[in-house]
């Protein structure tokens, strides 16, 4: 019987006359049942409508990371896109930092989809590398930056991208998306410096290693809503890829046992 539906097919009822709603309705046992039926019907599509909304409202949870070498610009990215500041000052990640990012998107279909980003600023020193491959666990994205003035920084990234595929990408049929990105593009303009990575070999490199090319950018010139941008746009690439999943909970507890520890290098070159 359909939701709308309110026919008759039982006992004497399936004689019963069909009411009219201009006339008074003759038999009172047929009155009462007609109402169970409607308020029924609208609890039941009343629950359906709930449910419904509350699968739309409820946002698409991802971890990314942030990886690369050292001195790449992980936690400029990291700041920029929280507070807008850049510094000049090199002070070299220990553990890792956490921020999150609700963030909303409007597919190719108009639809509004929301998103709660946990963005994970990891430490690029080699010393570190245990802590931050512990971290990658339950990852959708991976943001893997290099400097375009520091080939070595660039000839790090199949490394990387090993490092997850080993933790993640060969287990449990998870998947994290990378997204290789070039940094310091600002650099290659001044006449002391210059480029040690083209745009098309690191096209290359995605290719091969089924990375998503990001683009070349410099943290320290791009504007904050720019940058914000950007990123919007990297989380849509990863949802493409990826679609809706549940994440794990993060033991968040841990992770603030290394927020802000930082040390300064002794010497920057
Ligand atoms: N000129 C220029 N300098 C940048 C840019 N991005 C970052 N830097 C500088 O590069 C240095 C290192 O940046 P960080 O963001 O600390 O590097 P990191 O990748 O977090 O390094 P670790 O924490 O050691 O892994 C800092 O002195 C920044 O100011 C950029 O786009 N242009
Ligand atoms: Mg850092």
């Amino acid at each position: 019987m359909g939701s709308g539906d309110w026919g008759l097919g039982i006992g004497d009822w399936a004689q019963s006359p069909i009411p009219n709603p201009q006339s008074p309705i003759p038999n009172p046992q047929l009155s009462i049942f007609i109402l169970l039926k409607k308020l029924k019907f609208l609890i039941i599509n009343l629950i359906k409508n709930k449910m419904k909304k509350k699968e739309i409202s409820q946002p698409i949870s991802y971890k990314i990371i942030l990886i690369g070498n050292s001195s790449i610009g992980k936690t400029s990215f990291f700041k920029k896109l929280s507070t807008g500041e850049f510094h000049e000052k090199n002070i070299s990640t220990i553990g890792l930092d956490m921020r999150t990012f609700d963030i909303d998107i409007i597919n190719d279909k108009k639809e509004k989809k929301s998103f709660n980003i946990k963005l994970f600023d990891t430490a690029g020193q080699e010393r570190f590398r245990s802590i931050t491959t512990y971290y990658y666990k339950g990852s959708q994205g991976a943001l893997l930056i290099y400097d375009i003035l520091d080939r070595s920084t660039f000839d790090s990234v199949s490394w990387w991208v090993n490092s997850i595929n080993e933790t993640l990408n060969n287990i449990n049929n998870s998947k994290c998306v990378i997204i290789l990105i070039g940094n310091k593009s600002d650099l290659i303009n001044m006449v002391d410096r210059k480029r040690e990575v083209t745009e098309e070999e690191a096209k290359i490199v995605c290719e091969k290693l089924n990375l998503i090319w990001g683009g070349e950018i410099s943290i320290k010139n791009i504007g904050y809503e720019e940058l914000r941008n950007l990123f919007q746009s990297y989380v849509k690439q990863i949802y493409d890829i990826i679609g809706e999943i549940k994440v794990q909970k993060q033991k968040v507890t841990k992770i603030e046992n290394y927020r802000q520890r930082r040390i300064v290098p002794k010497k920057i070159c």
